[in-house]
């Protein structure tokens, strides 16, 4: 069984999320996602709307998602790939080599942003209805 292993806050989840998703669970089997938790988004001075326990529920619905993990530090991705025996790493490519560390570890892959979409474009264009 091939283990694909991605991480993510998946905040106001959109097309470009599942499109992400998508493409990583079809370069195998089993895709296990780390999603941040509220504490680490502050780490990454993110601002979820949606708490971590909605995020987590929102993602295990997805049907490209097999298994979801939390994110708590910048620094656990070589003990996850370790423990969950992960072949392929996946990030889009707004994060171009900066998980090339885990080469050592299993592929690093890097997928191509999708366009015209974010979960920050989402947040300005709803405050803009007001
Ligand atoms: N993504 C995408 N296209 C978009 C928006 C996001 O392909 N239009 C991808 C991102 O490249 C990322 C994933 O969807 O691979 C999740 O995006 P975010 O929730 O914004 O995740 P991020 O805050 O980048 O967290 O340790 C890694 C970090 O936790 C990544």
């Amino acid at each position: 069984m091939k283990k694909i292993l991605t991480y993510g806050t998946f905040d106001l989840l959109h097309f470009g999320h599942i499109k992400l998703l998508e493409r990583a669970k079809q370069m195998g089997d089993y895709l296990v996602v780390g999603i941040s938790t509220d504490e680490f988004n502050m780490q990454k001075s993110k601002q979820a709307f949606h708490s971590f326990d909605h995020r987590k529920l929102i993602l295990e619905t997805i049907r490209y998602v097999d298994e979801v993990i939390p994110e708590n530090s910048w620094d656990q991705k070589i003990r996850d790939v370790k423990e969950h025996n992960i072949d392929i790493f996946v990030m889009g490519d707004d994060w171009e080599g900066k998980f090339d560390f885990l080469k050592e570890y299993c592929e690093v892959i890097y997928l191509k942003r999708t366009e015209g979409i974010s979960t920050t474009q989402i947040k300005d264009e709803i405050a803009g209805f007001k």
